[in-house]
């Protein structure tokens, strides 16, 4: 499967790894990226020298390109935007926020630059800018979350703008990927399925409580603060969606979050650490490895995308 995506970034199938905090390690990325897919380092919440060590780890496990994810909340997100520049990377995705002022930089730098956005308003904006695709992410998606649907979305963004858009949000196998071909998009990001990977780093206890999620096990945080973070239900969603309903506030609740992905993913504290997931946890049965995880979405997807 061809497509402005595959060509520009020099991949072999249409998938892009999410950029997960904790979880978006040289590991996994370099797994996915040795599988023909895109790997992509997360930066999160790390200091630029800790993704410069990422991204090197990572170049020993693959030659095959992979990129990196720069969370722009991050108090360090001006540091990991240099790294980035200095190490030679070829490309960006960004998160939670507008990467406008680095886009310059990466751009002069030949960074192909692919905003994560929620809405076709930012979508707008990040083509104008210069991006080179958009990652248009629905609410299905686990961390931090925007409003529409992958459903709503994918076809809006596809409409709006002439740059390519890959999809993300609630797509776990080949079905998926090929309502997302429907859809306009010409990728598909990939979160929470590679959470569970052979490769991934995560805690046993966390892989075995997405292989265990239903349908509806995802709930959400902070929806009150505007800061929305999909995970799965547990002790901790209880206790903060409770407190948000008596009116606190997000500095009073921090106590509860403080920590609580690198808890969940790193120590496997699933009860009251932050369980982050999309809502396609339910469709998660097995540990596989990036090889085979792409390789059977691909082969249903393709199956589907023919038929029709
Ligand atoms: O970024 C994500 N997902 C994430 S980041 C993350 S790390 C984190 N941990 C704890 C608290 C907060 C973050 C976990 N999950 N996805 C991409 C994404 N970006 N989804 C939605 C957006 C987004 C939302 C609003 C992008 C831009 C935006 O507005 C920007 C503007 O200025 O208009």
């Amino acid at each position: 499967m061809k497509t402005r995506i595959t060509e520009m970034l020099g991949i072999q199938y249409p998938i892009i790894q999410g950029g997960m905090a904790w979880v978006a390690e040289h590991h996994l990325a370099s797994a996915v990226s040795a599988a023909g897919g895109l790997g992509l380092i997360g930066g999160a919440n790390a200091p630029g020298e800790v993704v410069r060590e990422e991204i090197r780890k990572a170049r020993e496990l693959t030659d095959k390109p992979f990129g990196v994810n720069v969370m722009l909340m991050s108090p360090y997100a001006d540091d990991v935007a240099k790294v980035v520049v200095e190490e030679g990377i070829k490309v960006v995705t960004t998160g939670a926020g507008n990467p406008e002022k680095y886009m310059e930089m990466w751009k002069a730098a030949g960074i192909k630059v692919i905003p994560v956005v929620a809405s076709v308003a930012l979508a707008r904006r990040m083509e104008k800018y210069g991006a080179d695709a958009v990652v248009a992410e629905g609410t299905e998606s686990g961390g931090h979350i925007g409003e529409a649907t992958t459903m709503t979305l994918v076809p809006q963004v596809a409409d709006a703008v002439s740059i390519p858009v890959i999809a993300a949000g609630g797509i776990g196998d080949g079905r998926g990927v090929a309502a997302s071909f429907m859809l306009g998009a010409e990728a598909v990001q990939i979160g929470t399925r590679f959470v569970v990977a052979k490769e991934s780093i995560v805690h046993e206890n966390y892989k075995q409580r997405l292989i265990k999620a239903k349908d509806i096990d995802s709930a959400v945080t902070g929806r009150s603060h505007g800061h929305p973070i999909r995970c799965l239900r547990n002790k901790m969603t209880r206790e903060y969606v409770r407190l948000e309903q008596e009116g606190k506030s997000f500095e009073e609740l921090e106590y509860l979050t403080l920590g609580s992905l690198r808890r969940a993913v790193q120590e496997g504290d699933i009860n009251e650490g932050t369980v982050m997931a999309g809502q396609i946890a339910g469709m998660i049965t097995k540990e596989q490895s990036c090889e085979e995880i792409i390789r059977e979405m691909m082969e249903q997807a393709e199956h589907l995308l023919n038929r029709s």
